[in-house]
């Protein structure tokens, strides 16, 4: 057992006793194992200090036990890939997919176009050009996706282009200035043309602060109706989630229910919610008491309850791994993140634990398949992955009589083999995770090896006579 997981058990205390010596103290258990075991992804960021060597050994062996996805802080940025027109820069990038494709982990790529971190060049010789202005985002998203094509799982396209105060396209921005909204929509159109795997969000902060029209994430909601009616190949929203504890009577501006609504607005248009930056920081200069620090547990909690519970959710991601190295103390916050200066567990990181420990997907027998009937949707099969998914046309009765002396329909898998038993002559189909079918069999009766599938994470649906049976799949 590491030092990090003796501390985190006797910080404790009583609430883990509940739980259960056994469980709260098994040897292998991280962050990472659970999240695994629970189909989501859970991560931090690279902070920048780690590209120049400047983090302790034992920051990176956290990083790599306790998380499966990586962004880096910086260094997949406009001003970084490109610092000069037509010069790419990609060494810090390809170090960290390295580190990420060595541990296993799912790469986010942060962040083709965004208002901030524009290298001086393009506004110096391009501002207001319209038409040199698309030349310029269209060759950057050309250039940096094509170079990490296939290795980049999922991107954010479009950062932070909505304004804060009242709900509107942000104006302080060289695309917005120079091009208008359309800069969004072309540059899904480019990366989704350049990588067609890699799934593209748009993300933004302060979406935890309602979806009424006159919110932040209202506006975005109307955006994304729009995007998915004009067939712009966005397949998620990221919510930042830097989230302020204020310590006064009223904690927090946002809240985990808010945030909630919007994955569910999201879900009717199939589109994933992720978490992509939290943080919950508190007000520098505070003195910051043992009871602020269990309730920001208590909050980190709520909002990775969404993905645990929302199937449509699946990403939990912190930006930062220890209080020591965060770029909070710029925005007037301090401690916002789950590991302390001393890279010691805090009480966030035991709250995030425990709910990893105990969760126990719902036995939710309405839950829709959207991939039975459309394989570009959203995979809504996420928390459901063990029971046999009856409800696409109500055919719970239909399934019992086929069944007949079957036995239950199951699957397991040794490597790349998935065995079937209480099927005959089933359907085989496994879609990546933004719905494409990637591998299909008939007439499967025992046994059949996924060939040609690459390492990662899949939904497998085995159809036998009216029974479905859908279950999400890591390939290593
Ligand atoms: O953490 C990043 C910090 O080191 C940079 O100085 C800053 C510059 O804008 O960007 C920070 O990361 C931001 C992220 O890229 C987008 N969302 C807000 C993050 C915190 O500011």
């Amino acid at each position: 057992m590491s030092t990090k997981q003796t501390l985190a058990g006797v910080v404790l205390g009583t609430s883990l006793l509940c739980l259960g010596a056994a469980n709260a103290l098994a040897a292998d258990e991280t962050l990472r194992s659970l999240a695994e075991k629970n189909n989501i992804y859970i991560g931090a960021i690279l902070n920048s200090q780690w590209f120049s060597g400047g983090l302790p050994g034992n920051y990176e062996q956290i990083h790599k036990t306790q998380f499966n996805i990586v962004v880096a802080e910086n260094e997949m940025k406009f001003d970084a890939t490109e610092p000069n027109e037509g010069q790419f820069n990609y060494g810090n990038g390809d170090r960290m997919v390295k580190y990420a494709k060595a541990n296993g982990m799912r790469v986010r790529g942060h962040a083709l176009a965004w208002h901030s971190q524009v290298p001086g060049w393009v506004s110096q010789k391009y501002s207001g050009k319209k038409n040199e202005l698309l030349r310029v985002l269209k060759n950057h998203i050309e250039k940096v996706v094509g170079h990490w094509k296939g290795q980049i799982d999922e991107w954010d396209v479009v950062n932070e282009a909505i304004s804060n105060n009242e709900p509107m396209w942000r104006s302080q921005s060289v695309w917005y200035q120079g091009i208008g909204p359309e800069f969004i929509d072309s540059a899904f159109v480019w990366t989704h043309a350049v990588d067609p795997d890699a799934e593209l969000c748009y993300n933004d902060y302060n979406l935890e602060q309602g979806i009424n029209p006159k919110a932040k994430a209202g506006f975005l909601l109307e955006q994304v109706k729009r995007w998915v009616a004009n067939g712009i190949p966005i397949t998620c929203v990221g919510s930042q989630t830097h989230v302020e504890d204020t310590t006064t009577d009223k904690h927090f501006i946002g809240s985990p229910d808010s945030l909630r609504s919007l994955a569910k607005e999201l879900a009717k248009l199939n589109i994933k919610l992720k978490i992509t930056e939290l943080d919950i920081g508190f007000k520098s200069g505070i003195n910051v008491s043992k009871s602020d620090l269990e309730r920001q547990g208590k909050t980190f909690r709520e909002y990775l309850d969404i993905i645990l519970e929302e199937p449509n959710a699946d990403t939990y991601l912190i930006w930062g791994v220890s209080d020591k190295w965060s770029w909070l103390g710029g925005l007037n916050r301090q401690k916002g993140l789950i590991y302390d200066d001393n890279l010691k567990p805090k009480p966030a990181f035991d709250s995030i634990m425990v709910r990893l420990q105990n969760f126990e997907p719902p036995q939710d027998t309405t839950k829709q398949d959207t991939t039975a009937t459309d394989t570009t949707k959203t995979d809504t099969t996420k928390t459901d992955t063990t029971k046999t998914d009856t409800t696409a046309q109500d055919t719970s009765k239909q399934a019992i009589a086929h069944l007949g002396s079957l036995e239950a329909l199951s699957m397991h898998f040794a490597g790349r083999t998935l065995s079937v038993t209480g099927a005959v002559a089933a359907k085989v189909e496994v879609f990546d995770m933004q719905g494409r079918p990637v591998f299909s069999a008939k007439g499967v009766n025992g046994s059949v090896e996924l060939k040609g599938v690459s390492e990662g994470l899949y939904i497998v649906r085995v159809r036998s006579g009216s029974t479905n049976l859908t279950q999400k799949i890591a390939i290593k």
